[in-house]
């Protein structure tokens, strides 16, 4: 196909907007609907929402769900790659304490590409899946300085358990933590192909770089303020209402549309209608923490935003995205730091990124895999002989 024929549907209003709607390829583990959103290999995430994440990673990389004996066998396989290679402490032990945990996690991926590559896409995704729960928490205990009395990694347990355990706070309940963040990650393992840190992730890989660098290059697509970290000022605007009084809470919505400010946790580019994923953390945070000063407030902001935002005929989807109770909830398990939350957004994402790096490099194209990412950009002058 000429440059001609691949650029015969397009017009000049496709160029400068980040490829918005442009298609350019095909995805096997997910796609994302205006009315049930995310749906992992076929299944609404609504379906998936309470599974394990081990459950949920083996299905973004074999297509299906395991029955009981691939489930077990894989959390083996899982347990066998999780020791982390020697030499990942010294390194945290040098960053600086004040830099983001999103920065932190990028750097800590590539350390264990340094330590440890076996230059196969499919082990390398799978051993860095397995070693991130451990990396995660050295993250938090490294950055907050509390170096004594780390537990050793002990891998005979689930993922999840694996980071509680090494982060090992006190005074929490730990099965809720546990539960709040398996939650968590199934919800955002995946979204597509085209959102930015994913479609960074595989550009990075089609270049040949390790799986490592290449979701180093993700991670920090996901940190930025447009993308994964909304999560952080989501939870941050929840803490600026500070009330649960439904006339108030209306007040403030207004005064931050006033303000040309956003109002966050609602509006979707795909959805429309109240994402899934949710529904499924209000579904959690009624049974866990209905009392909760903060769930109090979004429940309420959940009814009133709406019909605010619905004012302006401009915003497609006036209603709660994935983001309105993810900080509410895993502030209410101990995690109290905002700062950390896109990193959860990461360690999710590390599965569905590596999975679909994995698709690109050894299953499409009939195995040959996807060329290198080049996308074409016209000098300005000659627009308008290409296309138009
Ligand atoms: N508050 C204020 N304004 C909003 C809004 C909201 N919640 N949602 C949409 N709008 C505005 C847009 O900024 C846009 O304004 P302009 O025409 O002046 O640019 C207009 O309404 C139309 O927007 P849209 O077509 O309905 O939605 P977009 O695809 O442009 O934007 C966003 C989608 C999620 C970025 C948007 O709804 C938003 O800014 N929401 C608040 C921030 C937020 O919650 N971000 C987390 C997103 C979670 C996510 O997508 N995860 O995958």
């Amino acid at each position: 196909m000429g440059d001609e024929d691949t650029l015969l549907n397009l017009t000049s209003a496709n160029l400068n907007t980040g490829l918005r709607g442009v298609p350019v390829g095909t995805c096997r583990t997910s796609f994302v609907t205006p009315e049930q959103g995310v749906h992992y290999c076929g299944y609404p995430i609504s379906e998936l929402a309470m599974m394990s994440p081990e459950d949920i990673i083996f299905l973004l990389f074999h297509k299906e769900l395991p029955d009981l004996e691939q489930s077990v066998e894989f959390r083996k396989n899982l347990q066998s790659r999780g020791a982390l290679p020697d030499g990942v402490e010294e390194v945290l032990a040098t960053l600086p304490v004040n830099g983001h945990p999103m920065d932190w996690l990028s750097i800590g991926i590539h350390t264990l590409g340094m330590l440890d590559c076996k230059n196969d896409w499919r082990e390398d995704a799978l051993n860095l899946i397995a070693r991130l729960p451990r990396l995660l928490g050295l993250i938090f205990r490294y950055r907050e300085e509390r170096l004594t009395n780390i537990p050793a990694d002990d891998l005979s347990l689930p993922l999840v358990a694996r980071f509680t355990n090494t982060v090992d706070l006190t005074d929490i309940d730990k099965a809720v933590m546990n539960r709040v963040l398996s939650t968590y990650l199934v919800l955002h393992m995946d979204h597509g192909g085209g959102n930015l840190s994913t479609f960074a992730g595989k550009a990075v890989a089609s270049g040949h770089a390790t799986v490592y660098s290449s979701m180093a290059g993700a991670m920090n697509a996901l940190s930025g303020p447009l993308h994964g970290r909304a999560n952080q000022s989501c939870f941050e605007f929840v803490k600026r209402i500070g009330t649960h009084d439904p006339a108030e809470v209306e007040n403030f919505v207004r005064g931050e549309l006033e303000a040309r400010r956003p109002v966050f946790g609602f509006g979707h580019a795909v959805l429309r209608s109240e994402d899934p994923r949710a529904t499924a953390q209000f579904e959690l945070g009624e049974e866990i923490c209905p009392d909760d000063e903060y769930f109090k407030t979004i429940r309420v902001l959940r009814e009133i935003a709406p019909k605010v935002l619905s004012e302006n005929p401009k915003i497609r989807n006036p209603n709660a995205n994935v983001d309105i109770a993810s900080g509410t909830l895993l502030n209410f398990v101990g995690l109290v730091d905002a700062e950390y939350y896109t990193t959860f957004f990461g360690w999710a994402r590390v599965a569905g990124i590596g999975a679909q790096i994995v698709d690109e490099r050894t299953v499409m194209r009939d195995g040959r895999g996807i060329p290198i990412y080049r996308p074409k950009y016209i000098a300005e002058e000659q627009t308008l002989r290409y296309i138009d």
